[in-house]
């Protein structure tokens, strides 16, 4: 069901459960703001998710709310992913979706790093 952005930070989300390391994954890279690992559903060869430690909606929840240090921390993580996973010079694409129009599934804010291939379907 796609997230309802009028609705407060819901705790038992999945992407809480495994910051709490209630749901297990295979943790690409962690520091004091960010927490990364693969999707699930993989929509490219390379498809991690980069998710802030903090309880934030979206975006605009994080952009909000969240102190200039997590904002800048969680910026520095997903560069420093992007350069552990080897990514500098191929590159990658960062999407994140908010709420029903973009079919944000998961209520707790996040990016997706795509990478590893020629990725089609540019929408911007
Ligand atoms: P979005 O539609 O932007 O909210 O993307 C949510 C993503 O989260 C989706 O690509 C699948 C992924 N996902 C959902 N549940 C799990 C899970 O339990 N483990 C992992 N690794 N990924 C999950």
């Amino acid at each position: 069901m796609a997230v309802d952005l009028t609705r407060p930070y819901d705790a038992n989300n999945v992407f809480a459960k495994i910051l709490r390391r209630e749901i297990p994954v295979e943790i690409l890279y962690e520091d004091d703001f960010a927490l990364a690992f693969p999707d699930i559903t993989p929509q490219a060869a390379i498809h991690v998710l980069i998710i802030p430690k903090g309880a934030y909606v979206s975006a605009s929840d994080f952009g909000a709310s969240a102190s200039d240090l997590e904002i800048a921390g969680y910026a520095r993580a997903i560069s420093n992913v992007a350069t552990q996973l080897g990514l500098q010079e191929a590159g990658y694409r960062l999407i994140s979706n908010a709420g029903p129009d973009a079919g944000q599934e998961v209520p707790h804010y996040h990016v997706h790093l795509l990478a590893g291939e020629k990725l089609s379907a540019k929408l911007i």
